[in-house]
């Protein structure tokens, strides 16, 4: 199977499997997992914050970062396609208990001039702002990447109104790829971010949060109220070890991929593509033109050896990863040349 439904789908290198079967453990509800302990101050220093803290899931270092920047009853800004919103089962509600105030943007890259307009106190009948979320890069924008003044802008207005920012970067690193910047750069100016290890970074489990000590310490009993305490975890650990210091720079050749996936894709019947949105490892294409719904379109290429899944009813996500290579993409192209010609 050629599998193009996410980067999640990677599976961890032979490499990352040694280092697993070998990895030095011990309990780290006690604070005691060697390979954690490292994990997290490898993390902490390649992107800039005094901490970070391991989690299982990008889920859980979003819920645990907006539980600690907000309180009940407060509004968290961020645009209206963010994972946050979407594809987190209402966890910002439900644990946090705020609600999202969204603001549709073209390409998923908020500008302050927007959240400026939405950020209010409380008052008589409004709630008020707790905190600001951008999402870098942008998953369903198609991997858009936030421009580093765009940041710093939302970061300084922020600040300046007294709200904390925190960067969904799930995929922060292939904007650090695609942009030829260091991490700790894109990061400098959020009060905490999120990164997955387990998406084009290769490892099987985990992603971290970064941000001051005294944030994380505290995250750190939210990551336990959630059940995330996860002892001898060390062996998940060491594969993130090796994501984290190895696989940043095979991301800029996921990144070709995608743009000559998107390239090729381009030119069958019915497929439409913004090539110049293809800026990381995500290819977003509407398919309205093909005269097949997405369904119809996924169950014919997955009779094929192809895996791509629609993220709408007229849009579909193909996403590259080193699982993937050139030949692979290649014969995506192929197979869904063949789906749309049989029609
Ligand atoms: N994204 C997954 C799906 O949930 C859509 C994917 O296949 O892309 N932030 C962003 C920007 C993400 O893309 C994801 C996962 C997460 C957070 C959540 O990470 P996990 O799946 O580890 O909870």
């Amino acid at each position: 199977m050629i599998d193009l439904r996410s980067d999640t789908v990677t599976k961890p290198t032979a490499a990352m499997r040694a280092a697993m079967a070998n990895a030095e453990v011990g309990d780290d509800v006690y604070g005691e997992d060697p390979t954690i302990n490292r994990l997290e101050q490898r993390a902490a220093e390649t992107v800039g914050k005094e901490a970070a803290l391991f989690v299982p899931t990008g889920t859980m270092g979003n819920t645990i970062a907006i539980k600690l920047h907000t309180e009940h009853g407060q509004e968290v800004v961020c645009d209206s396609r963010a994972h946050l919103l979407d594809w987190e089962l209402s966890m910002v509600a439900w644990f946090s208990g705020c609600v999202i105030r969204a603001i549709p943007t073209e390409d998923g890259i908020l500008r302050w001039s927007q959240i400026r307009k939405v950020v209010r106190p409380l008052g008589p009948h409004s709630a008020p702002t707790g905190c600001i979320e951008i999402e870098n890069t942008h998953n369903m924008a198609g991997g858009r990447i936030y421009p580093l003044e765009v940041i710093e802008e939302i970061c300084s207005g922020a600040h300046d109104a007294g709200l904390p920012v925190h960067m969904d970067g799930a995929r922060v690193f292939n904007a650090a790829a695609a942009m030829g910047r260091p991490v700790r750069d894109i990061v400098a100016h959020v009060d905490t971010v999120m990164f997955c290890l387990s998406k084009a970074l290769g490892a099987p489990v985990g992603s971290m949060l970064a941000g001051t000590a005294e944030k994380i310490a505290k995250g750190r009993l939210y990551r336990k109220r959630l059940g995330g305490g996860m002892r001898q975890a060390g062996v998940l650990a060491a594969a993130g070890l090796l994501a984290l210091e190895e696989s940043p720079k095979l991301l800029t050749q996921d990144h070709a991929n995608a743009r000559w996936l998107a390239s090729e894709l381009q030119k069958l019947r019915g497929i439409q593509i913004h090539l110049s949105a293809i800026e990381t490892n995500i290819v977003i294409f509407d398919i309205s033109g093909t005269g097949m719904s997405v369904a119809d379109i996924s169950r014919e290429l997955r009779s094929r050896g192809v895996l791509i899944n629609g993220i709408n009813d007229r849009q579909m996500r193909a996403v590259t990863h080193y699982d993937v290579d050139r030949d692979a993409c290649a014969s995506a192209v192929a197979a869904l040349r063949e789906v749309l010609s049989s029609q």
